[in-house]
Protein backbone atom coordinates (compact mmCIF):
# COMPACT_ATOMS: atom_id res chain seq x y z
CA UNK A 1 0.00 0.00 0.00
CA UNK A 2 1.62 3.59 -1.07
CA UNK A 3 1.52 6.07 1.38
CA UNK A 4 -1.64 8.37 1.36
CA UNK A 5 -0.06 11.77 -0.80
CA UNK A 6 -2.54 14.12 0.97
CA UNK A 7 -0.89 13.01 4.59
CA UNK A 8 2.66 12.52 3.57
CA UNK A 9 3.23 14.91 0.38
CA UNK A 10 6.64 12.83 -0.47
CA UNK A 11 6.83 14.81 -3.84
CA UNK A 12 6.60 17.78 -1.61
CA UNK A 13 9.24 16.55 0.57
CA UNK A 14 11.54 15.37 -2.00
CA UNK A 15 11.92 19.48 -2.86
CA UNK A 16 13.38 20.07 0.14
CA UNK A 17 16.31 17.94 -0.64
CA UNK A 18 18.70 19.69 -3.00
CA UNK A 19 20.73 17.41 -3.61
CA UNK A 20 17.87 14.55 -4.88
CA UNK A 21 17.70 16.95 -7.65
CA UNK A 22 20.96 15.64 -9.25
CA UNK A 23 21.91 13.34 -11.94
CA UNK A 24 24.27 10.46 -11.40
CA UNK A 25 25.71 8.69 -14.70
CA UNK A 26 23.01 10.55 -16.67
CA UNK A 27 20.07 9.17 -14.47
CA UNK A 28 18.41 11.22 -11.73
CA UNK A 29 19.66 9.39 -8.42
CA UNK A 30 18.32 7.11 -6.50
CA UNK A 31 19.18 7.20 -3.29
CA UNK A 32 18.99 3.78 -1.20
CA UNK A 33 22.09 4.47 1.25
CA UNK A 34 20.61 6.39 4.08
CA UNK A 35 21.57 3.57 6.79
CA UNK A 36 25.06 5.07 6.01
CA UNK A 37 24.23 8.70 6.44
CA UNK A 38 20.62 10.34 5.03
CA UNK A 39 20.80 13.70 2.66
CA UNK A 40 20.47 17.30 4.14
CA UNK A 41 17.43 19.40 3.44
CA UNK A 42 17.67 23.40 2.79
CA UNK A 43 16.74 24.29 6.00
CA UNK A 44 19.65 22.39 8.11
CA UNK A 45 22.06 23.34 5.45
CA UNK A 46 20.40 27.30 5.78
CA UNK A 47 20.62 27.43 9.34
CA UNK A 48 24.39 26.40 9.03
CA UNK A 49 25.25 29.05 7.17
CA UNK A 50 23.54 31.66 8.45
CA UNK A 51 25.27 30.32 12.16
CA UNK A 52 28.51 31.09 10.34
CA UNK A 53 27.79 34.04 8.62
CA UNK A 54 25.69 36.08 11.63
CA UNK A 55 26.88 34.15 14.82
CA UNK A 56 29.67 32.41 15.01
CA UNK A 57 31.65 32.68 17.86
CA UNK A 58 33.36 30.41 20.70
CA UNK A 59 30.59 29.23 22.92
CA UNK A 60 31.00 29.54 27.16
CA UNK A 61 33.63 31.77 27.03
CA UNK A 62 33.88 35.67 27.06
CA UNK A 63 30.79 38.25 27.91
CA UNK A 64 30.83 39.55 23.55
CA UNK A 65 27.07 39.73 21.89
CA UNK A 66 28.51 36.91 19.24
CA UNK A 67 29.73 34.79 22.40
CA UNK A 68 26.70 35.15 24.05
CA UNK A 69 24.26 34.40 20.80
CA UNK A 70 26.28 30.89 19.92
CA UNK A 71 25.90 29.68 23.51
CA UNK A 72 22.18 30.36 23.35
CA UNK A 73 21.77 28.18 20.06
CA UNK A 74 23.99 25.58 21.50
CA UNK A 75 22.03 25.44 24.38
CA UNK A 76 18.55 25.68 22.93
CA UNK A 77 19.60 22.61 20.56
CA UNK A 78 20.50 20.66 23.79
CA UNK A 79 16.96 21.55 25.08
CA UNK A 80 15.02 20.64 21.69
CA UNK A 81 17.31 16.75 21.17
CA UNK A 82 16.07 16.58 24.90
CA UNK A 83 12.71 17.31 24.18
CA UNK A 84 12.48 14.93 20.76
CA UNK A 85 13.67 11.76 22.97
CA UNK A 86 11.49 13.01 25.66
CA UNK A 87 14.88 13.09 28.09
CA UNK A 88 13.64 14.67 32.03
CA UNK A 89 16.47 17.07 31.85
CA UNK A 90 18.60 18.52 29.13
CA UNK A 91 21.99 17.83 31.21
CA UNK A 92 20.99 14.12 30.43
CA UNK A 93 22.15 15.53 26.95
CA UNK A 94 25.64 14.66 25.69
CA UNK A 95 27.54 15.88 22.75
CA UNK A 96 29.88 14.12 21.18
CA UNK A 97 31.53 13.34 17.56
CA UNK A 98 28.83 10.42 16.40
CA UNK A 99 27.42 6.82 17.96
CA UNK A 100 30.69 5.62 17.87
CA UNK A 101 32.22 8.18 19.88
CA UNK A 102 29.14 7.87 22.43
CA UNK A 103 29.71 4.23 23.00
CA UNK A 104 33.35 4.54 23.35
CA UNK A 105 32.88 7.28 26.16
CA UNK A 106 30.39 4.85 28.15
CA UNK A 107 32.91 1.76 27.88
CA UNK A 108 35.67 3.81 28.89
CA UNK A 109 34.36 5.70 31.78
CA UNK A 110 31.29 2.99 32.79
CA UNK A 111 33.02 0.30 31.79
CA UNK A 112 36.37 1.41 33.31
CA UNK A 113 35.36 2.86 36.62
CA UNK A 114 32.40 0.05 37.07
CA UNK A 115 34.14 -3.60 35.39
CA UNK A 116 36.69 -5.87 37.13
CA UNK A 117 37.88 -9.18 36.26
CA UNK A 118 35.53 -11.77 35.17
CA UNK A 119 32.94 -9.52 34.74
CA UNK A 120 30.03 -10.36 32.07
CA UNK A 121 29.48 -8.11 29.03
CA UNK A 122 26.16 -8.86 27.43
CA UNK A 123 25.86 -8.05 23.16
CA UNK A 124 24.11 -9.59 20.15
CA UNK A 125 25.37 -11.20 17.09
CA UNK A 126 23.75 -8.37 15.15
CA UNK A 127 25.89 -5.42 16.55
CA UNK A 128 27.56 -2.59 14.51
CA UNK A 129 31.23 -2.62 15.08
CA UNK A 130 31.07 0.28 16.88
CA UNK A 131 29.03 -1.59 19.93
CA UNK A 132 31.96 -4.44 19.73
CA UNK A 133 35.45 -3.24 18.93
CA UNK A 134 35.28 -0.94 21.97
CA UNK A 135 34.03 -3.71 24.55
CA UNK A 136 36.69 -6.13 23.43
CA UNK A 137 39.16 -3.55 23.52
CA UNK A 138 37.86 -2.89 27.40
CA UNK A 139 37.42 -6.57 27.78
CA UNK A 140 40.98 -7.25 26.78
CA UNK A 141 42.09 -4.87 29.02
CA UNK A 142 40.27 -5.53 32.43
CA UNK A 143 39.91 -9.54 31.25
CA UNK A 144 35.93 -9.55 30.96
CA UNK A 145 34.00 -11.71 29.48
CA UNK A 146 31.74 -11.44 26.67
CA UNK A 147 28.39 -13.01 25.34
CA UNK A 148 26.27 -12.41 22.59
CA UNK A 149 22.42 -12.81 22.13
CA UNK A 150 22.20 -15.32 18.92
CA UNK A 151 20.08 -13.74 15.56
CA UNK A 152 17.64 -16.35 14.71
CA UNK A 153 17.10 -17.67 10.89
CA UNK A 154 14.43 -14.84 10.66
CA UNK A 155 16.50 -12.09 11.92
CA UNK A 156 15.52 -11.82 14.91
CA UNK A 157 16.96 -11.95 18.41
CA UNK A 158 16.63 -15.32 20.58
CA UNK A 159 14.93 -14.08 23.21
CA UNK A 160 15.18 -17.58 25.12
CA UNK A 161 18.73 -17.50 24.96
CA UNK A 162 18.70 -13.80 26.27
CA UNK A 163 16.54 -15.18 29.79
CA UNK A 164 19.25 -17.67 29.94
CA UNK A 165 22.11 -15.45 29.36
CA UNK A 166 20.99 -12.97 31.91
CA UNK A 167 21.08 -15.89 34.73
CA UNK A 168 24.92 -15.09 34.58
CA UNK A 169 24.02 -11.48 35.70
CA UNK A 170 26.20 -9.36 33.09
CA UNK A 171 27.09 -6.16 34.33
CA UNK A 172 25.62 -4.14 30.97
CA UNK A 173 23.46 -5.19 28.13
CA UNK A 174 24.67 -3.60 24.85
CA UNK A 175 22.29 -3.41 21.72
CA UNK A 176 21.51 -1.65 18.95
CA UNK A 177 17.14 -0.74 18.60
CA UNK A 178 17.33 -1.53 14.92
CA UNK A 179 20.18 -3.55 12.54
CA UNK A 180 21.22 -1.77 10.49
CA UNK A 181 21.47 -4.92 8.35
CA UNK A 182 18.38 -7.15 8.96
CA UNK A 183 16.42 -3.68 9.86
CA UNK A 184 14.74 -5.46 12.80
CA UNK A 185 13.40 -3.43 15.37
CA UNK A 186 14.32 -5.40 18.79
CA UNK A 187 11.50 -5.58 21.24
CA UNK A 188 13.78 -2.93 23.60
CA UNK A 189 11.62 -1.68 26.40
CA UNK A 190 10.84 -5.66 27.10
CA UNK A 191 14.51 -6.29 27.11
CA UNK A 192 15.70 -3.33 28.74
CA UNK A 193 12.78 -4.19 31.49
CA UNK A 194 14.00 -8.10 31.76
CA UNK A 195 17.69 -6.62 32.03
CA UNK A 196 16.98 -4.40 34.92
CA UNK A 197 15.48 -7.62 36.61
CA UNK A 198 18.27 -9.23 36.69
CA UNK A 199 20.26 -6.34 37.61
CA UNK A 200 22.13 -5.43 34.61
CA UNK A 201 22.24 -1.85 33.19
CA UNK A 202 21.34 -1.35 29.25
CA UNK A 203 23.05 1.07 26.79
CA UNK A 204 21.03 1.16 23.75
CA UNK A 205 22.44 1.91 19.99
CA UNK A 206 20.40 3.92 18.07
CA UNK A 207 22.28 5.08 15.67
CA UNK A 208 19.35 3.49 13.26
CA UNK A 209 16.64 3.72 15.29
CA UNK A 210 16.21 7.90 16.48
CA UNK A 211 16.28 9.12 12.70
CA UNK A 212 13.25 6.52 12.09
CA UNK A 213 11.19 5.80 14.77
CA UNK A 214 9.27 7.75 17.48
CA UNK A 215 11.94 7.12 20.71
CA UNK A 216 11.05 7.55 24.64
CA UNK A 217 14.38 7.30 26.45
CA UNK A 218 11.83 7.61 29.62
CA UNK A 219 9.46 5.44 28.49
CA UNK A 220 11.90 3.05 27.81
CA UNK A 221 13.91 3.50 31.39
CA UNK A 222 17.27 2.99 29.24
CA UNK A 223 20.43 4.09 31.02
CA UNK A 224 22.29 5.02 28.06
CA UNK A 225 21.42 5.43 24.73
CA UNK A 226 23.13 6.34 21.91
CA UNK A 227 22.87 8.22 18.60
CA UNK A 228 24.38 10.06 15.50
CA UNK A 229 22.99 13.65 13.64
CA UNK A 230 24.19 12.65 10.52
CA UNK A 231 21.97 9.72 9.83
CA UNK A 232 18.94 11.95 10.51
CA UNK A 233 19.51 15.17 8.45
CA UNK A 234 22.03 16.52 10.03
CA UNK A 235 25.55 17.51 9.98
CA UNK A 236 28.45 14.87 10.24
CA UNK A 237 30.74 15.46 13.21
CA UNK A 238 27.74 15.71 16.01
CA UNK A 239 26.50 12.78 17.85
CA UNK A 240 24.77 12.10 20.63
CA UNK A 241 24.96 10.41 24.49
CA UNK A 242 21.54 10.53 26.36
CA UNK A 243 22.33 8.89 29.88
CA UNK A 244 20.17 9.10 33.48
CA UNK A 245 21.73 12.02 35.14
CA UNK A 246 22.81 9.94 38.50
CA UNK A 247 24.62 7.53 36.01
CA UNK A 248 26.46 10.58 34.29
CA UNK A 249 26.81 12.45 37.65
CA UNK A 250 28.84 8.76 39.08
CA UNK A 251 31.32 8.00 36.28
CA UNK A 252 34.34 10.17 35.72
CA UNK A 253 35.14 12.35 32.40
CA UNK A 254 36.21 10.84 29.56
CA UNK A 255 38.42 12.84 27.12
CA UNK A 256 40.22 15.96 29.32
CA UNK A 257 40.80 19.47 29.08
CA UNK A 258 39.04 22.88 29.02
CA UNK A 259 35.14 23.43 29.74
CA UNK A 260 35.00 19.86 31.42
CA UNK A 261 36.38 21.50 34.62
CA UNK A 262 35.58 23.27 37.71
CA UNK A 263 38.85 24.29 38.57
CA UNK A 264 42.40 23.47 38.04
CA UNK A 265 45.31 23.08 39.74
CA UNK A 266 48.86 22.15 38.65
CA UNK A 267 48.37 18.96 40.04
CA UNK A 268 44.54 18.40 40.43
CA UNK A 269 41.21 19.32 38.85
CA UNK A 270 37.74 19.26 39.72
CA UNK A 271 35.09 18.13 37.17
CA UNK A 272 32.53 20.61 35.76
CA UNK A 273 28.93 19.50 36.06
CA UNK A 274 27.04 17.17 33.56
CA UNK A 275 26.64 17.61 30.80
CA UNK A 276 30.04 19.95 30.34
CA UNK A 277 32.00 17.40 32.31
CA UNK A 278 31.83 15.09 28.89
CA UNK A 279 32.80 17.91 26.99
CA UNK A 280 36.00 18.84 26.37
CA UNK A 281 37.47 21.49 24.16
CA UNK A 282 35.59 23.55 21.45
CA UNK A 283 32.90 21.23 20.34
CA UNK A 284 31.15 21.23 16.94
CA UNK A 285 29.19 24.22 17.79
CA UNK A 286 27.91 24.62 13.69
CA UNK A 287 26.97 21.05 13.77
CA UNK A 288 24.76 21.30 17.06
CA UNK A 289 22.66 24.06 15.48
CA UNK A 290 22.41 22.27 12.44
CA UNK A 291 20.83 19.17 14.10
CA UNK A 292 18.34 21.29 16.07
CA UNK A 293 17.32 22.35 12.86
CA UNK A 294 17.25 18.61 11.60
CA UNK A 295 14.85 18.05 14.45
CA UNK A 296 12.70 20.93 13.79
CA UNK A 297 12.40 19.02 10.07
CA UNK A 298 11.58 15.63 11.59
CA UNK A 299 9.25 17.13 13.86
CA UNK A 300 7.12 18.60 11.60
CA UNK A 301 6.54 15.89 8.95
CA UNK A 302 6.07 13.54 12.15
CA UNK A 303 8.50 10.33 13.62
CA UNK A 304 5.06 8.45 13.36
CA UNK A 305 4.62 9.24 9.77
CA UNK A 306 7.99 9.05 9.04
CA UNK A 307 8.21 5.53 10.39
CA UNK A 308 4.64 4.59 8.56
CA UNK A 309 5.97 5.88 5.11
CA UNK A 310 9.42 4.15 5.20
CA UNK A 311 7.46 0.51 6.61
CA UNK A 312 5.13 0.94 3.51
CA UNK A 313 8.46 1.47 1.23
CA UNK A 314 9.72 -1.78 3.36
CA UNK A 315 6.86 -4.06 2.44
CA UNK A 316 6.73 -2.84 -0.99
CA UNK A 317 10.80 -3.67 -2.02
CA UNK A 318 10.54 -6.59 0.09
CA UNK A 319 7.67 -7.99 -1.77
CA UNK A 320 8.90 -6.97 -5.25
CA UNK A 321 12.09 -8.56 -4.18
CA UNK A 322 10.64 -11.80 -2.88
CA UNK A 323 9.29 -12.73 -6.18
CA UNK A 324 12.31 -12.27 -8.04
CA UNK A 325 14.47 -15.50 -8.85
CA UNK A 326 17.86 -15.71 -7.98
CA UNK A 327 16.79 -13.45 -5.47
CA UNK A 328 17.85 -13.81 -1.08
CA UNK A 329 16.79 -11.70 1.61
CA UNK A 330 18.45 -11.34 4.52
CA UNK A 331 15.90 -11.96 7.95
CA UNK A 332 12.64 -12.42 7.18
CA UNK A 333 11.10 -10.42 10.00
CA UNK A 334 8.59 -8.01 8.67
CA UNK A 335 5.98 -6.59 11.13
CA UNK A 336 8.73 -5.19 13.05
CA UNK A 337 11.28 -3.97 10.78
CA UNK A 338 12.18 -0.46 9.34
CA UNK A 339 13.11 0.65 6.01
CA UNK A 340 16.44 -1.95 5.10
CA UNK A 341 16.70 -4.55 2.98
CA UNK A 342 20.12 -6.69 2.38
CA UNK A 343 19.89 -9.56 0.18
CA UNK A 344 22.69 -11.63 -1.92
CA UNK A 345 21.64 -12.41 -6.21
CA UNK A 346 22.86 -15.93 -7.17
CA UNK A 347 26.41 -15.93 -8.51
CA UNK A 348 26.84 -12.44 -8.48
CA UNK A 349 29.33 -10.55 -6.02
CA UNK A 350 27.22 -7.62 -4.13
CA UNK A 351 29.97 -5.25 -5.23
CA UNK A 352 28.75 -6.08 -9.03
CA UNK A 353 25.39 -5.63 -8.35
CA UNK A 354 26.48 -2.13 -6.48
CA UNK A 355 28.33 -1.21 -9.15
CA UNK A 356 25.76 -1.51 -11.91
CA UNK A 357 22.60 -0.21 -9.81
CA UNK A 358 25.40 3.16 -9.65
CA UNK A 359 25.56 3.29 -13.59
CA UNK A 360 21.51 3.34 -13.51
CA UNK A 361 21.81 6.19 -10.64
CA UNK A 362 21.22 4.03 -7.54
CA UNK A 363 23.22 4.13 -4.95
CA UNK A 364 22.65 1.10 -2.79
CA UNK A 365 25.50 -0.14 -0.26
CA UNK A 366 27.86 -3.36 -0.51
CA UNK A 367 29.78 -5.33 1.74
CA UNK A 368 29.25 -6.31 5.70
CA UNK A 369 27.96 -2.69 6.28
CA UNK A 370 30.55 -3.05 9.34
CA UNK A 371 28.40 -6.15 10.72
CA UNK A 372 31.14 -8.78 10.32
CA UNK A 373 29.94 -10.86 12.49
CA UNK A 374 26.51 -10.95 11.88
CA UNK A 375 27.63 -11.86 7.61
CA UNK A 376 29.58 -14.56 9.55
CA UNK A 377 26.33 -16.06 11.13
CA UNK A 378 24.37 -16.25 7.92
CA UNK A 379 27.41 -17.19 6.49
CA UNK A 380 27.84 -14.41 3.58
CA UNK A 381 30.61 -12.23 2.98
CA UNK A 382 28.80 -9.39 1.83
CA UNK A 383 25.52 -8.37 1.14
CA UNK A 384 23.76 -5.74 -1.34
CA UNK A 385 22.09 -3.21 1.03
CA UNK A 386 19.19 -0.69 -0.08
CA UNK A 387 17.64 1.65 2.97
CA UNK A 388 14.84 3.81 2.66
CA UNK A 389 14.54 6.85 4.47
CA UNK A 390 11.53 10.00 4.32
CA UNK A 391 11.78 10.97 1.21
CA UNK A 392 11.98 7.87 -0.89
CA UNK A 393 9.30 6.50 -3.14
CA UNK A 394 7.66 3.22 -4.58
CA UNK A 395 8.98 4.43 -7.93
CA UNK A 396 12.26 4.29 -6.86
CA UNK A 397 12.17 0.81 -6.02
CA UNK A 398 10.37 -0.30 -8.92
CA UNK A 399 13.76 1.34 -10.69
CA UNK A 400 16.21 -1.13 -8.76
CA UNK A 401 14.01 -3.48 -9.67
CA UNK A 402 14.27 -2.91 -13.38
CA UNK A 403 18.08 -2.47 -12.78
CA UNK A 404 18.29 -5.90 -10.79
CA UNK A 405 17.09 -7.29 -13.51
CA UNK A 406 19.50 -6.09 -15.81
CA UNK A 407 22.29 -7.16 -13.56
CA UNK A 408 20.62 -10.92 -13.60
CA UNK A 409 20.91 -10.78 -17.54
CA UNK A 410 24.19 -9.15 -17.81
CA UNK A 411 25.45 -12.04 -15.71
CA UNK A 412 23.11 -14.98 -17.12
N1 LIG B 1 25.52 1.58 15.10
C1 LIG B 1 24.74 1.24 14.06
C2 LIG B 1 23.60 0.31 14.25
C3 LIG B 1 25.02 1.80 12.81
O1 LIG B 1 24.26 1.48 11.77
C4 LIG B 1 26.12 2.69 12.66
C5 LIG B 1 26.52 3.25 11.33
C6 LIG B 1 26.87 3.00 13.78
C7 LIG B 1 26.55 2.42 14.99
C8 LIG B 1 28.01 3.96 13.75
O2 LIG B 1 27.56 5.24 13.49
P1 LIG B 1 28.61 6.42 13.31
O3 LIG B 1 27.76 7.61 13.01
O4 LIG B 1 29.35 6.52 14.57
O5 LIG B 1 29.49 6.02 12.16
N2 LIG B 1 26.12 2.49 10.25
C9 LIG B 1 26.56 2.61 8.99
C10 LIG B 1 26.06 1.81 7.96
O6 LIG B 1 25.19 0.96 8.10
N3 LIG B 1 26.67 2.14 6.82
O7 LIG B 1 27.56 3.11 7.08
C11 LIG B 1 27.49 3.41 8.42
Amino acid sequence: MPTNPESYPVDRIRDDFPILKRRINNKPLIYFDSAATSQKPFSVINTITEYYQNHNANIHRGVHTLAEEATGLYEAARERIAKFINAKNSAEIIYTKNTTESINLVVNTWGRSELASGDLVLLTEMEHHSNLVPWQMLAKEKDLELEFIPVLENGTLDMHAFEQLLIRKPKIVSFSHMSNVLGTINPVKKMIETAHKHGAIVLIDGAQSVPHLVVDVQDLDVDFYAFSGHKMLGPTGIGILYGKKALLELIPPFLGGGDMIRQVHLRTFLPNEIPYKFEAGTPPIAEVVGLGSAIDYLEKLGMINIQRHEHALMRYAFDRLSKMPGITIIGKELENRGGVIAFTMDGIHPHDVAQILDSDGIAVRAGHHCAMPLHERFQLPATTRASFYLYNTEAEIDQMVISLQRVQKMFN
